[in-house]
């Protein structure tokens, strides 16, 4: 087990070697074809990159003769602050790249690659003629199945739900594949999801990153960061990846995979003998507490820590002391934690050593995870009422509706879906045949459908298994706006250039498919035909926004992103939002679940002797899943595909550098290129997921969908135990 110790270079250094923040400058060094006419006069516009990511950047697009030239960060963003992550300076070769798909195409047959351009009128013809003439058959629109996810977080891509909901009852694939089980756990502790303002993290004396890989994930905090590390803030990474971030700790700790709970207990235990408890504020406000501790007397030792996460009892101590005694000290939970079966547990355990110390509710401080508290939104682009007389599916309460399936087991539970069955697929800002586990399941289920539609910009593994793909705008070609899941601020997307080739968005394409279906059957649609996307915008704020960014119109966002008015420091009004109202560490809601109501440990998933390799495939530096790395810059950057391997396990299985390694399970197999390194433990191997250009590779060949302990409560479903998949190696 790996503990190493760095000493910290100093900001400036540590974030141009590790944090890879680029500057436009830097990256016209690398690629001279980036640098637009420096004296010609660029028309500039304010966009939000609207990715699945933290950062949810603040950007300037800059554009010449209707022309996108350049993509640079908004200095008036005060987290992002004038930078883009590599991937947002690509930005020009997404819009521009000649693999965009630029009309309505059709396949024929399915998956052969045959692929022919039609109108936009026959995509629509030919999709409302199937929903009616499903609805004729079955009765219902309830064969007809919609997933959608994080391809494009703006809040108008909601219309895509908006469609659905407009034509009647239909299934939908409800839950999230991200971050459920932690937003369980810290619900149930909580009440909500909502953490301290990350530039909040300057004020703190200690931090704590746990499974959290910011360096590559959230490169825009490393500056804060650094800030408070330049006031001597010590930095401890916990990851069983020796990781960019971890590379750049004081102290990096290699824990056993699923054993965080094992390493906070212990933490705790020592908090507890050494009398570091922050009584007055855990009795004062939360519930449960003494009997958690009576649990930590009874059933928790230094050494049966240690032995269960591999790190030595010296240092569980020392972070342990460390912890306890900076005051205020700041963790910071990341999701790649919580892709176990007892995520969500581990989670509620790092909760609970917050508490303990006196570290929630506190500037510098938090358990910080997540929030949605800038989400307020009123989704009207989603909530047009079902045509009268749409039969839907009795739910528990008996009233009708529509019929939730699980996204985390989205091909089994398709499939298994029989009264009636799902014969039509609707798919916008979802790539399940990338991202979803089990994909020769999710290829069998796709290949079982009567039609399947998919929404997108690039021919994808997805689009590859549809009928019929429309393509979909980009954010610098329409209107829209984005608040992030981590940071405060809320920023507007203008249109910069006019919609590339014959693409639109996806409320467009709702008011389309509304147009047909009426024309063939009035009534058939309840979805609005026409709207500009600035009326959709005016109906999706209100007051309660507006006050929260201290605006009074949303196109005030023209001049300026807005940071919402709230406290640095989540839960400092003391005010939870569980049952009680107090931080439940006894949690009735937990129990009633079929968890421990108390934070107590669960134990973790073992390997099976015949795949006694665990294979972890977090998230890509280069990629934000499948979207940019299978553009020209990064296939520049990072061309293909690797996996991780320790030089032991290597050696083991013959396996040298660069030779081709099969990684395989009962499920399926890939092979990838070996590359030798001791960043990864002996019985682990990393490969990240992403979607290379021209490339098979697909790690979720090998992912079993098997769920992660929570997520049920606050999202629908339970979450996916990605990281707890386990395969067998050869030489191939
Ligand atoms: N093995 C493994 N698998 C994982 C994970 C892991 O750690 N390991 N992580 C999981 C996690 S955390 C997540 S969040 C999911 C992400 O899963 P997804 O949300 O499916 O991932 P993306 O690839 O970001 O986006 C999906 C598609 O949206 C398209 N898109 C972009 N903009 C628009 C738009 O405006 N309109 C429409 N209609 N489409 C658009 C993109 O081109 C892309 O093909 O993956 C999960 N999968
Ligand atoms: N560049 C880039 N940025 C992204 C994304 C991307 O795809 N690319 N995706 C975005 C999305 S949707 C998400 S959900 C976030 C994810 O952001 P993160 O949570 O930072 O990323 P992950 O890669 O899922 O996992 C983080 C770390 O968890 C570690 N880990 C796995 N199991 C365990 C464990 O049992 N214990 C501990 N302590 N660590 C463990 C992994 O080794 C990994 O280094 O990033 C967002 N930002
Ligand atoms: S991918 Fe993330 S870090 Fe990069 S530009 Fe987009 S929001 Fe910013
Ligand atoms: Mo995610």
């Amino acid at each position: 087990m790996k503990i190493s110790r760095r000493k910290f270079i100093g900001a400036t250094a540590a974030t141009a070697a590790g944090a890879s923040l680029f500057s436009f400058e830097m990256l016209t060094k690398l690629n001279p074809a980036a640098a637009a006419d420096p004296n010609a006069e660029f028309q500039q516009f304010r966009n939000v990159c609207p990715r699945n990511c933290y950062d949810t950047c603040g950007q300037i697009s800059f554009v010449q003769n209707g022309i996108l030239k350049k993509v640079e960060g908004d200095p008036k963003h005060g987290y992002t602050n004038g930078k883009l992550c590599l991937k947002g300076y690509t930005y020009t070769r997404r819009i521009y790249s000649p693999d965009r798909i630029k009309y309505p195409m059709k396949q024929t047959p399915r998956g052969s690659g045959n692929w022919t351009r039609i109108s936009w009128d026959e995509a629509m013809e030919t999709i409302a003629k199937k929903i009616l003439d499903l609805k004729k058959r079955y009765g219902s629109t309830l064969p007809i199945c919609f997933d959608k996810y994080s391809g494009n977080f703006g809040i108008l891509h909601y219309g895509a739900d908006g469609t659905m909901s407009s034509i009647g009852y239909t299934t939908r694939a409800l839950g999230t594949p991200c971050w459920p089980a932690g937003i369980d756990a810290q619900t149930y502790d909580f009440g909500t999801l909502y953490s301290n303002d990350p530039e909040d993290m300057v004020n703190a004396n200690y931090l704590i990153l746990w499974g959290q890989n910011a360096a590559w994930t959230a490169v825009h905090s490393i500056p804060f960061i650094n800030k408070a590390r330049e006031r001597g803030t010590k930095l401890v990474v916990i990851d069983p990846i020796e990781t960019s971030t971890a590379s750049k700790a004081d102290l990096y700790i290699q824990i056993k995979p699923s054993t965080d709970g094992a390493l906070a207990l212990g933490m705790a235990r020592y908090i507890l003998d050494n009398n570091w408890v922050d009584w007055d504020y855990a009795r004062a406000n939360s519930v449960g507490f003494d009997e958690w501790i009576d649990y930590l007397r009874n059933n928790v030792t230094l050494d049966w820590a240690a032995e269960k996460t591999g790190v030595p009892a010296d240092i569980i101590r020392e972070i342990a002391r460390e912890y306890a005694t900076a005051k205020p000290a700041s963790m910071w939970v990341g999701y790649g934690l919580q892709r176990h079966t007892n995520g969500g547990q581990n989670v509620r355990i790092i909760d609970a050593l917050g508490v303990m110390t006196g570290n929630v509710g506190k500037s510098g401080g938090g358990v910080n995870y997540g929030h949605l508290e800038t989400w307020g939104f009123n989704y009207n682009a989603m909530s047009y009422p079902a045509p009268k007389g749409s039969k839907g599916f009795a739910g528990p309460d008996g009233k009708e509706g529509d019929r939730n399936i699980n996204m985390n087991n989205f091909a089994q539970d398709v499939m298994a879906q029989q009264d009636p069955p799902v014969k039509m697929l609707w798919l916008a800002c979802r790539n399940p045949g990338s991202q979803d586990p089990d994909t020769t399941a999710i290829e069998k289920m796709f290949n079982s459908m009567e039609l399947v539609v998919t929404v997108d910009s690039f021919f994808n593994k997805t689009v590859q298994m549809s009928d019929i793909v429309l393509p979909t705008t980009t954010h610098f070609e329409n209107t829209d706006v984005n608040a992030s899941y981590w940071h405060y601020w809320v920023g507007i997307n203008q249109m910069a250039i006019k919609p590339m080739y014959e693409s639109k968005n996806d409320i467009e394409i709702a008011m389309l498919l509304s147009q047909k279906m009426n024309a063939l059957e009035p009534g058939s649609c309840t979805f609005p035909t026409k709207g500009t996307p600035e009326e959709w915008l005016s109906k999706e704020f209100n007051p309660g926004i507006y006050e929260f960014l201290e605006i009074s119109r949303w196109q005030e966002l023209i001049d300026s992103p807005r940071k919402a008015k709230m406290p640095p420091a989540s839960w400092s009004d003391g005010k939870f939002r569980t049952p009680s109202q107090k931080i439940e560490i006894h949690s009735d809601s937990a129990e009633k679940n079929g968890l421990p109501p108390l934070p107590i440990w669960v134990e973790e998933m073992k390997a099976p002797a015949n795949y006694p390799i665990r294979l972890i495939t977090p998230h890509p530096q280069h990629a934000l899943h499948s979207q940019f790395q299978n553009l020209d810059w990064m296939m520049t950057a990072n061309p293909e595909p690797i996996l991780e391997i320790h030089p032991q396990l290597a050696a083991q299985y013959g396996i040298s550098e660069g030779n081709k390694v099969k990684v395989f399970n009962d499920l399926g197999s890939i092979i990838l290129k070996a590359h030798l390194t001791r960043t990864t433990p002996p019985d682990v191997i990393v490969s990240y997921e992403s979607w290379y250009k021209n490339s098979n590779y697909n790690v979720n060949y090998t992912v079993k969908a098997i769920p992660s302990d929570m997520g049920k409560q606050a999202t629908g479903n339970d979450g996916l135990a990605f990281h707890d998949n386990f395969v067998m190696i050869q030489k191939a």
